[in-house]
């Protein structure tokens, strides 16, 4: 398995919570490497390409609101079969389905509070890191 790279972000409600520092702590532990990170409040263009797989949704105005209702934690993270590790960190999407231990099954509150996003393939992993970092990594 290669060294691959993802693209993590606490969300507003994580960062309202203050929890960044043990979602921090528990990719550490586990053996990957910060490569970026930042605090910044994401601009409604930006989260709208971030997002955009789900433009025709119904909940999709709702979820760039989110996004954008306050700071986020965007994160890129370093290690061997990263992006597949660290979405079964994050947990389920919903809230009933995410297991206790899991970042999402121990913070979650509804299905769009669910304080993570974490990028599903290596093709996310690229677009997003392009999108919220561009070249601004080390
Ligand atoms: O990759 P995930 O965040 O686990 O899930 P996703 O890419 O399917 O959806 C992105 C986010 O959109 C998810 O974290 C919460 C929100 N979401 C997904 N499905 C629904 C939803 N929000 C609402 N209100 N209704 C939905 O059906």
């Amino acid at each position: 398995m290669a060294i691959e790279q993802t693209f993590l972000m606490v969300k507003p409600d994580g960062v309202d919570r203050q929890v960044i520092g043990d979602i921090v702590d528990r990719f550490e532990r586990r053996g990957f490497v910060l490569k970026g990170a930042k605090l910044m409040v994401a601009s409604k263009e930006l989260a709208e390409k971030h997002y955009a797989e789900h433009a025709e949704r119904p909940f999709f105005g709702e979820l760039v609101d989110f996004i954008t209702s306050g700071p986020v934690f965007a994160m890129v993270w370093e290690g061997e079969n990263v992006i597949k590790l660290a979405r079964i960190m994050m947990g389920a999407t919903k809230p009933e389905d995410s297991n206790p231990g899991t970042i999402r099954g121990d913070y979650a509150t509804t299905l769009s509070h669910n304080v993570i996003h974490g990028s599903d393939s290596l093709a996310s992993a690229e677009r997003e890191i392009g999108l919220w970092f561009g070249s601004e990594l080390v």
